[in-house]
């Protein structure tokens, strides 16, 4: 058991560099230097700050060691320089950065050699290196969001996604009751997933799959970023502010819509979920929809939970981990997958790509579930808490089996669109529906 661990966990460090590896060595040092967007950090500096924070956990926490570097700290604090700030740091260069992840994972392999894994919580089932595999995992698919924001060329492969097997559209009734939300059980969970605990959901519905192009697009012919009826007030200020009229990266073709993606420029697909669009979009289309978007516990019982067994999964198809047939993970498209590509993936009620494809807006705050208490860090999780975030479920095409689960909490600004953010509807049932 122990060894077996030991050799998951090498075997997760190795995919998730071999990502970050593949993300920073298509781009020459200029581009790895260049901001793309101020919303984004240099390549050079995910590089780095995924280097030190496997240092601080992995070599000095958990191994006990001497620092690799102990001048760089504060370069690679998320918390000291907002991201607009750190092209203008002393960084390491690219070959410093290079050579200096280097170092530090050869020692976090020798300390992964040595240590016992169940002296201490950090270490007990792998956590710490757990956490270090995610972590670099969730810079990989910021640095994806980087390389989307950037000019030039396409220099990612791109393997297309698979097609739909069969038409998916309508909605699913999820009965109303309890289920349990978060977990005590998912070793490599965060602080913000636990603990488990009963949630009464009333009877809802959802949308068997997320909002296509298709869809979107004609919300936009219909007029509905020029009616303020349909937004937020904050979401209307918002969309004159920033002077929004479609999803990012989306421009005018004849009489329809084209989109870059990564440097390479085509027709939308109209089947496919639609991303690159902020929560205040997000929520503008469901009310002109007749709609409105689920909240955080409304998605997870309609991934989770089974009407059979009154149980809740780890993933909508089961208990299994993650697999090519389940769900659009991990890069190996660089889009989402039409709807309907993924009948492995739906969930007991009958729900379609939950999992992959696009990060699904909610309309939920980010806050602490009942019982939460810090682990190991306060500033992964707590000082975020309350703050003007809304949470996003399930992951993206982008984001890697080892960083995300039925249970896993992201969250970001209501505003942001450079992540790859889509959305599906839900809608309150009434006692008409049930009878
Ligand atoms: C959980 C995706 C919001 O990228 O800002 C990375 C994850 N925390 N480094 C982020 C994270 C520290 C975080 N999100
Ligand atoms: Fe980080």
């Amino acid at each position: 058991m122990t060894q077996d661990l030991r050799l998951t966990v090498a075997a997760q460090l190795e995919r998730a560099r071999h990502r970050t590896t593949l993300l920073t060595e298509t781009v020459d040092d200029a581009d790895l230097v260049r901001q793309h967007s101020p919303l984004m950090s240099p390549l050079v500096w995910d590089l780095a700050h995924v280097g030190n924070q496997e240092e601080l956990w992995l070599v000095r926490d958990v191994g006990g060691r001497e620092p690799v570097r102990r001048d760089i700290d504060e370069l690679y604090d998320a918390f000291k320089h907002p991201r607009g700030d750190r092209p203008a740091l002393p960084l390491l260069s690219p070959a410093e950065a290079r050579a200096y992840v280097g170092q530090v994972r050869d020692k976090a392999l020798d300390v992964l050699d040595r240590v016992r894994l169940d002296e201490r919580r950090l270490v007990a089932d792998g956590f710490a290196f757990g956490m270090i595999v995610q972590h670099e995992q969730q810079h990989d698919e910021t640095m994806l969001a980087t390389h989307q924001l950037r000019t030039g060329p396409p220099v990612l492969p791109a393997v297309a996604p698979p097609p739909s097997r069969g038409p998916v559209s309508g909605e699913v009734l999820i009965p109303g009751g309890p289920f349990t939300m978060g977990t005590d059980t998912e070793a490599w969970a965060l602080d913000n997933e636990r603990p488990a605990h009963a949630v009464e959901v009333p009877a809802f519905f959802i949308d068997a799959a997320p909002v296509t192009n298709a869809q979107y697009a004609q919300f936009i012919a219909a007029g509905g970023y020029d009616d303020p009826g349909w937004w937020s007030e904050r979401g209307w200020a918002h969309r004159q502010a920033a002077e929004l009229t479609a999803p990012l990266h989306w421009q005018r073709d004849g009489d329809g819509w084209a989109y870059t993606r990564f440097g390479r420029t085509e027709r939308i697909v109209p089947d496919e979920p639609v991303v690159h669009v902020c929560f205040f979009e997000a929520q503008a289309y469901a009310s002109w929809a007749g709609r409105r978007l689920p909240r955080e516990e409304e998605w997870e019982k309609a991934a989770r939970f089974d009407p059979a067994t009154g149980r809740s999964r780890r993933y909508p198809w089961g208990d299994d981990e993650p697999e090519a047939r389940h769900a659009n993970l991990g890069q190996r498209h660089l889009a989402p997958a039409p709807v309907g590509a993924y009948p492995e993936g739906v969930s007991p009620s009958g729900v379609h790509q939950l999992m992959g494809d696009v990060w699904e807006w909610c309309d939920s705050g980010f806050l602490p579930y009942p019982g939460f208490t810090v682990f190991p860090y306060a500033e992964y999780s707590q000082v975020f808490f309350g703050g003007d975030y809304k949470i996003l479920r399930g992951g993206s095409f982008g984001t890697d089996p080892a960083a995300v689960r039925g249970t896993f909490r992201n969250w970001d600004h209501p505003i942001r669109r450079q992540i790859f953010s889509g959305f599906r509807c839900a809608r309150d049932a009434t006692p008409g529906d049930l009878a």
